[in-house]
């Protein structure tokens, strides 16, 4: 297993548009298996293929406490939205910004699983949320597009400022 650097806001390379798994084969599953130790070791709740500099359509969650619910989704579509919430989020792209972002209540997903099996998934509150932002990541949308164009500005300076600071 390995871990994976992440970028971090502005790398233009986060705005890349991910092009779909061709085939889910050995590659793509140890893309899975290192993603999730990325996230685990972030600590982080999410993460996009897009985020380690692989523009494929992958993402790996676990909104569990304890590491204990992993969900893989490959080549994942939003077939239905519906409701509202608002939540905080962060990113880990974005390191130490959180923000408010409105977002659908619950959505109906579909993907292809490990084995290359579609399947279907509903899901609500966080679940919901995180699976929204990751497919953002995938479309090489960053959270804080959301936000206002102030507020994105100042964020772009401090990571500007702090990757200096630590370079
Ligand atoms: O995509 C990412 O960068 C991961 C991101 C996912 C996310 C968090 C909150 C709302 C929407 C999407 C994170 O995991 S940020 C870190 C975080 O939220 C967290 C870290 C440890 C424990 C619990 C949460
Ligand atoms: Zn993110």
């Amino acid at each position: 297993m390995a871990l994976l650097p992440i970028l971090h806001f502005p790398d233009p390379r986060l705005h890349t548009k991910a092009a779909p798994v061709a085939e889910v084969d050995d590659r793509i599953r140890t893309l899975i298996r290192d993603m999730a130790e990325t996230m685990y070791e972030a600590p982080g709740i999410g993460l996009a293929a897009t985020q380690v500099d692989v523009h494929e359509r992958v993402v790996v969650i676990d909104v569990s406490e304890d590491h204990s619910d992993l969900l893989a989704l490959i080549n994942p579509e939003i077939l239905e939205r519906s409701g509202e919430q608002i939540g905080e989020e962060g990113c880990l792209s974005v390191p130490g910004i959180y923000d408010k972002v409105k977002r659908a209540e619950r959505v109906r997903v579909r993907a292809l699983d490990q084995n290359g099996e579609r399947f279907e998934l509903e899901a609500e509150g966080l679940l919901a949320v995180c699976i929204q932002h990751e497919l953002d990541h995938l479309d090489g949308k960053v959270f804080v597009e959301y936000l206002s164009l102030l507020k994105q500005g100042r964020i772009k300076n401090k990571l500007i400022k702090r990757a200096r600071i630590t370079a």
